[in-house]
């Protein structure tokens, strides 16, 4: 008998360490289905984040790189720099790329490096414990912020795909989300794109996955979700921010 639904070649039979009801895994099959699809695996490398996705390396079966916290976009800028034929992604939660890695994003988005990020933006700092992180919503409770995040104390959160659609240089930005499956559809074309505008050379690319951790937000998967879709993609809107097609044809990028 045929089979419908397989695992994609691009990742790994090993049992993933993740929650129940956790995205992670969601966002890794949709990676590795894309690279399956474009026929990049012998020539993908991947950055592991260091949070919850450390072990990511494990799960895929093209080759990765691990980086120190928040440095994946450095460690990509010069593999892609060296070797322009390989498609080079980093892989980041938000405590990694929003919070001590934000100076690494935002300079390798403006240098327009050529290489791929996949977001997760999961409102916490997931593999500590859950504290709170640049993208915690006003009033969450975290372990740092037991009474909720006072946004007279610490500011609102980061929306770091705005942040980087600002930038003059030509990029794909994009905010998609893993939480169910009619987002889930949108979030592999993005990703697509992302890929394949890398390997035509094109620009930047960069795709933000809103995600669940239901272990430290302290709610069952089920909870988990509707407290994603009801309070973070209103503040968190879903879609594509920025596109090469844009710059190349208009005004911005005088
Ligand atoms: C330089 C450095 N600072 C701090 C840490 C501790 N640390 C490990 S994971 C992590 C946060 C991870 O959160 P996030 O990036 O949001 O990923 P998640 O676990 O939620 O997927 C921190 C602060 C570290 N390992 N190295
Ligand atoms: S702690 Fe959160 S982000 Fe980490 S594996 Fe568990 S649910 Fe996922």
């Amino acid at each position: 008998m045929g089979k419908t639904f397989k695992r994609p070649e691009a990742l790994s039979e090993m049992d993933s360490h993740y929650c129940p009801g956790c995205t992670h895994g969601v966002a890794h099959r949709l990676v590795a289905e894309v690279i399956d699809e474009l026929g990049i695996r012998g020539r993908t490398v991947g950055i592991a984040p260091v949070g919850c996705a450390v072990l990511a390396y494990n799960y895929f079966t093209f080759d990765f790189q691990e980086a120190a916290h928040g440095r994946a976009p450095a460690m990509a800028t010069g593999i892609k720099r060296v070797r322009p034929d390989l498609a080079v992604f980093t892989y980041q939660g938000d405590g990694d790329l929003a919070s001590i890695g934000m100076g690494e994003i935002i300079h390798a988005a403006n240098r327009g490096e050529k290489f791929t990020t996949v977001f997760i933006n999961n409102a916490v700092y997931g593999m500590t414990g859950g504290q709170m992180a640049p993208t915690t919503m006003p009033g969450q409770r975290t372990t740092t912020s037991p009474f909720g995040r006072d946004v007279k104390d610490v500011g609102m959160p980061i929306k770091v795909s705005e942040l980087l659609a600002s930038l003059q240089t030509p990029a794909y930005i994009t905010r998609q989300s893993v939480i169910k499956p009619k987002y889930i559809v949108k979030a592999k074309k993005a990703i697509k794109k992302a890929f394949e505008y890398q390997i035509e050379g094109r620009c930047f690319s960069f795709v933000e996955l809103v995600s669940t951790c239901p272990t430290n937000w302290g709610l069952t998967p089920v909870e988990a979700v509707k407290w994603a879709e009801e309070t973070l993609i209103p503040y968190y809107p879903l879609g594509e921010l920025k596109n090469p097609e844009q710059a190349e044809g208009g005004s911005d990028a005088k």
